[in-house]
């Protein structure tokens, strides 16, 4: 599809109302799949049901958290959009009218504006990024100790192709002004509960101000869908999906430090490693991704033949830069894994696979660590943090021969 088709889909033609119909899970509930959690119960129902969503599974309803099963990532590199996992912090609206849908800069501006969807994507060139959209709770279940939060397996991540215009663009419509230090927005969903926090985030102006940053109507070239933020969301490449925020309706620039409660206050990480017994640590914003790979062609307990020679394969990326290698881990031995094609760039999945010349034995714990071009390389051991956060600790598999 031509570009500016696709835009005037997304934003306007096809797309005039997306409305999400209530899943008829009741009626719909598929296998259930087990999670592994060493904290808890683990098993989890599947459901179809989800509007523009296969099976997905079921974290919570409303506001609906869905996981991807780990099979999806035996797929390609790009994630179909009806297998993207899918977190609402709030409750989100069900309904939107593009024609009516606006995007409001104010703050320290030089002209606060509030623009249309033609308008915003008037605003600048149209470009195409491939990037990793990861929770930065993604895995947080499998931490022992157990901690608090959404029990994510490790399927809350995805890939996809993001086009939009930039987000400086975006700026620029309203001028931004002398001393401008942060950049917030919101989208359209509210709180559950009175009193509690809107869900806004915000990006340091550098950040906001990368030729990457976008605002973005489209994924994998469809219009977003309502549960991935129609008609549009931040992409912060590289950056934890926390900042990625949908259905963006306002935008303030901040001339100093962001006091709101999801930025001062949740999604921070401590500040230098600590034990589950540390109670009092200082803390720092969740940001950029560190590196991370699985094994997608062999489960946890799989049967390899023995004597015979043994394939592996599967996903990595770098997080906030490129992959640079893949290596298969033991205990005190590691093997060099050959990278897939680089299709899609330093923010997209990429293919790894391996080749055993033999397999003698049960493969013990058994891992692929991901390092990225800056150096960042997967640890052997997780990084525990009371929310589970950012956790990229080698994931390792045991294979049985026989
Ligand atoms: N408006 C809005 N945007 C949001 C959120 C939200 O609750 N509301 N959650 C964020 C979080 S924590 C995640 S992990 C991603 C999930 O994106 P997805 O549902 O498209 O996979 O959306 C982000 N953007
Ligand atoms: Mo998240």
């Amino acid at each position: 599809m031509n570009e500016a088709r696709l835009t005037r889909r997304a934003l306007i033609a096809g797309a005039g109302t997306a409305a999400l119909a209530a899943p008829l899970l009741a009626q719909q509930a598929g296998r259930m799949i087990d999670l592994a959690l060493p904290g808890g119960p683990s098993l989890r129902p599947t459901t179809p049901a989800f509007p523009g969503k296969g099976e997905m599974i079921v974290q919570r309803i409303r506001p609906p958290l869905l996981e991807a099963p780990m099979e999806v990532f035996r797929e390609g590199v790009i994630t179909p959009n009806d297998r993207h996992f899918v977190r609402w912090n709030w409750d989100m609206p069900t309904s939107i009218t593009a024609a009516e849908h606006r995007v409001a800069i104010g703050g320290a501006v030089t002209k606060a504006v509030s623009l249309t969807l033609d308008e915003v994507a008037a605003a600048g060139e149209h470009i195409s990024v491939v990037a990793v959209n990861q929770c930065a709770g993604n895995g947080r279940g499998l931490s022992t100790p157990r901690v608090t939060g959404t029990q994510w397996g490790n399927g809350a991540m995805a890939c996809a192709k993001w086009t939009g215009v930039r987000l400086r663009d975006v700026l620029a419509k309203a001028g931004v002004a002398e001393g401008a230090k942060r950049v917030r927005y919101a989208g359209l969903d509210v709180p559950l509960t009175d009193g509690a926090p809107q869900f806004i985030k915000s990006l340091p102006m550098d950040i906001a101000m990368r030729d990457d940053v976008l605002v973005a109507w489209a994924m994998n070239d469809e219009p977003l869908p309502i549960l991935h933020g129609f008609p549009l969301r931040i992409v912060v490449p590289g950056w934890f999906s926390t900042y990625w925020v949908k259905m963006l309706s306002t935008i303030e620039v901040l001339t100093g430090e962001d006091e709101s409660y999801y930025v001062a206050k949740s999604y921070r990480m401590p500040a230098q490693p600590i034990t589950p017994a540390d109670k009092d640590f200082d803390t720092v914003p969740i940001t950029a991704m560190p590196p991370r790979a699985f094994i997608t062609s062999h489960a946890d307990g799989a049967a390899v033949a023995k004597g015979k020679p043994l394939v592996l394969e599967g996903m990595a990326f770098g997080g906030d830069a490129a992959l640079e290698r893949v290596d298969l881990v033991g205990a005190g031995w590691s093997i060099p894994c050959s990278l897939g094609p680089d299709e899609h760039g330093p923010y997209a999945f990429r293919r790894w696979q391996v080749e055993l010349p033999s397999v003698s034995g049960d493969l013990a714990d058994i891992g692929v660590r991901a390092t990225n071009v800056k150096g960042a390389m997967q640890p052997e051991t997780l990084a525990w943090n009371p929310s589970g956060y950012a956790r990229n600790v080698i994931e390792r598999i045991t294979l049985r021969a026989q």
